[in-house]
Order: C-alpha cells, then sequence, then structure tokens
C-alpha cells in the first residue's frame, strides 16, 4: 500500500485544513492508500471535525492517521509521496530524510485554487530543492482539464441528488428551522468581514418577498451586529426586518455544511473550499475572495467570474457580475441595483448554476490526478534506481 504524507499549517480561518482533510479523506476511501495527514492547529481542524482530539498526539479517523505536528518536530520515516499543502514548510529534520530516503519521495506542493489562465502554464512544473537531491512538483487545482482538476467526492453528486430528493425537510428540522415557503428565498452567508453588507441586508429587507439568511457563527457575526445595532449575536438568534429574517446557526460539521449549501437556494461563500462546494451544490453562488493585501483577489474573482458567466445570457451574465464584483469591493454600480438586477434574472441564474456543474467536472477530479501525477513519478524513480 502507498503511503502518503500530507502537511498542514492552519494559516487562519479554514481553508487550508479543510481542503487537507477533504484531500486526506479522499486519497483513504477512493485510492486505498496509506494516509498521514499533520496538522499544527487541531483546534482549527476541531471546529469543522468535531471528533477530533486537540490533544491527541496521533488519532485514526476516517482511516486517516490525523497527527499533530509539534514543534521541534519528532523523528519521522518519509513516506512515498509527501504533500506540503499550500507551501506550508516542511520540518528541516523531515526533508532530511526526504533526502536520504532511496528511491526518495514525490514531494508535491499543493497550490491555491485560481481560475487564472496562467495556473495551467504552471501546473506540474518541477522546482530542484537548492541544496538536497530533492525536487518539489506545483500542483494546481483547477477549473480546465489542463490543471490539477478540483477536489469532489466520486459520489458527490449522488448524494446530493439523494439529499435534494428527501433529504431536506428532516435537515431543516435538526437546525429547528421551519421548511421554506413558496415563495421564499433562503440564503446562506459565510463571508469575511465585508463594507457591502450593510447595503445587501437593506436591500433584502425592502425585497417584494420574504428573505431568510442563515449565518453560521463566524467572523461577520459583529458587523451583522452592528447593522441589526444588538450588542452581539449567539447561535439560535432569529432577527426580522422587513422582508428579512436573519438566523445564527452554529458552526457546523464540514459534512452538514455541505447539506446547508445544497438545501439554499443561494450561498454566500469565500475563500476556496466552500466556493467550489457551493459550485457543485449546482445552486446560485456568490463568492468573496480571500483579501489579499496586493488586490490579487480582485484579478481572481474576475478571472472566475469570466469563466463561470461562460454562456450565460447577457443580462444575467452581467447581474452576476455586479452583485460578484459589489461584494468584492469592485462595485459597478449600489448594492440594491445588484440585487435588484440578481432577483430580475434569478431563474436564469438558477438554471446556469446546474449547467455549469456539469460542466465542472470536464476539470477532473482532483484526487485522481494527483494519483495518477503521483503514480507516473514513482513508476519512473523505480525505473531509474532499480
Ligand atoms: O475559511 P476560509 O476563509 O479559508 C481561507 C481560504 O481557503 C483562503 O484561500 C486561504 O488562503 C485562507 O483560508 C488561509 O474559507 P474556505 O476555503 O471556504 O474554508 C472554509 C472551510 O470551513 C470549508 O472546508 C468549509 C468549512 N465550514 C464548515 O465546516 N462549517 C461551516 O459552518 C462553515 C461555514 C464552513
Amino acid at each position: 500500500m502507498r503511503t502518503w504524507d500530507i502537511f498542514c499549517k492552519v494559516v487562519d480561518n479554514y481553508g487550508d485544513i479543510g481542503i487537507a482533510w477533504r484531500l486526506a479523506r479522499g486519497l483513504v476511501k477512493e485510492h486505498g492508500l496509506a494516509v498521514r495527514l499533520w496538522v499544527d492547529d487541531l483546534h482549527a481542524f476541531q471546529r469543522i471535525w468535531p471528533v477530533i482530539d486537540p490533544n491527541a498526539a496521533e488519532q485514526p479517523c476516517e482511516g486517516v492517521a490525523v497527527c499533530a505536528w509539534r514543534t521541534p518536530f519528532a523523528p519521522a520515516a518519509p513516506a512515498q509521496v509527501v504533500i506540503d499543502a499550500f507551501g506550508c514548510t516542511l520540518p528541516e529534520t523531515y526533508l532530511a530524510a526526504m533526502s536520504v530516503r532511496s528511491p526518495p519521495p514525490v514531494w508535491i506542493n499543493l497550490e491555491y485554487l485560481s481560475a487564472e489562465p496562467w495556473v495551467a502554464e504552471h501546473h506540474g512544473l518541477p522546482s530542484p530543492h537548492p541544496r538536497l537531491p530533492l525536487t518539489r512538483y506545483f500542483f494546481f487545482p483547477g477549473y480546465t482539464p489542463e490543471t490539477g482538476g478540483l477536489l469532489a467526492e466520486a459520489d458527490l453528486a449522488g448524494r446530493r441528488a439523494a439529499f435534494v430528493c428527501s433529504g431536506t425537510q428532516t435537515f431543516w428540522r435538526q437546525l429547528e428551522l421551519d421548511a421554506p415557503q413558496p415563495d421564499e428565498l433562503r440564503v446562506s452567508l459565510f463571508a469575511y468581514e465585508n463594507p457591502a453588507l450593510s447595503a445587501l441586508l437593506d436591500a433584502w429587507t425592502a425585497d417584494t418577498r420574504p428573505i431568510t439568511c442563515l449565518v453560521p457563527e463566524g467572523r461577520v457575526i459583529p458587523q451583522l451586529a452592528a447593522w441589526l445595532s444588538v450588542p452581539a449575536l449567539q447561535a439560535g438568534e432569529v432577527h426580522r426586518r422587513g422582508a428579512l429574517q436573519l438566523h445564527i446557526l452554529p458552526f457546523l460539521d464540514q459534512d452538514q455544511y455541505d447539506h446547508l449549501l445544497w438545501a439554499c437556494d443561494l450561498n454566500f461563500v469565500r475563500g476556496e473550499d466552500s466556493c467550489v462546494r457551493a459550485q457543485w451544490a449546482a445552486r446560485p453562488l456568490v463568492w468573496q475572495a480571500y483579501p489579499q493585501a496586493d488586490e490579487a483577489h480582485r484579478d481572481k474573482t474576475n478571472a472566475l467570474l469570466a469563466h463561470y458567466t461562460e454562456g450565460l445570457d447577457g443580462a444575467a451574465a452581467r447581474a452576476v457580475s455586479g452583485l460578484w464584483r459589489g461584494w468584492n469591493g469592485m462595485p459597478d454600480a449600489g448594492m440594491a441595483d445588484c440585487w435588484a438586477a440578481w432577483r430580475a434574472h434569478q431563474a436564469i441564474i438558477e438554471v446556469h448554476a446546474k449547467g455549469w456543474c456539469d460542466r465542472l467536472r470536464l476539470a477532473g477530479r482532483l484526487t485522481d490526478k494527483l494519483v495518477d501525477f503521483t503514480e507516473n513519478k514513482l513508476k519512473c524513480r523505480v525505473f531509474s534506481n532499480p
């Protein structure tokens, strides 16, 4: 059985561990690999996967050996494949052990996802280590077949279809919510602090049909509390303003969060992993890119928008772009107008979201592509090191 080590440093938020965990689970379940996942912040991990014990040095979970990445790093024999998630810098002692392993491990730097065109050109490129006899390969997830593809379980579409067909009522009950009214729009909101939020909430308050907004606890809560003029907000609270009903939810586990995305009519998502999951949900979405000091998130937003709105009718495409750009600090119009335009084209945007999900499959599944890529390299190594 092939051995894999995945290293993950939690920079901030939940995207790094969210992606590393999804990848580790997929490699074990679908490819039968022996995977160790080294994580430097098990508390963050526990937020998205509550059975994780934040104090355990090593614990089995879903077939993955979850290991605490501590400093100094205790000696560990390197695996055949080593993933350094998002260039997290491997422990020096581990790197040294990799360099004397024969044949050397296949070493992958799993990069952040972007829809920008340069990704395809950089995917798979080697980078020799300056001192050690090791080569690191850049593996870029992406939206086209020339890239590393997207994280998705093989049974994802089937599970989603089964849930949509017969699971939503139970899900709403579990969250202690009523099922949606026929004319209601149910929205999930996962966001960073956002200057456009108040104007969007104002627009929802003035909508002609009811809007229910479900907000898992997180970074946007203080801003919501300020808009509501309340000192703080907790899970379970409900607030009404005009057509808008706001529900604060507890932070859900990663699988339940998928259910939320599948059950809502529109999902506001952020960063990387929730954005991809919202696309697989086959529902309309609004993406907030992870804000970067050099404004690189603007290029990322525009690149995904260009790709996502391909094939969408002109006015509907402008409505999607307007709302996404306004939400990402690039307003083409006021938020109220952006919302009105989105509402006017809602039906066509919903159809597009379903078609988009089918098109996404053409990019390929990241786990399959990663296994193919590393298997090829491993075979070459065995061949050159008989
Ligand atoms: O948490 P994020 O903002 O993570 C970000 C991005 O990944 C960004 O690219 C990276 O540079 C930065 O971290 C360091 O957003 P993201 O990527 O959507 O990750 C959130 C994870 O949390 C995802 O796996 C879904 C999960 N989640 C839950 O499990 N339960 C919840 O209730 C919610 C709202 C999210």
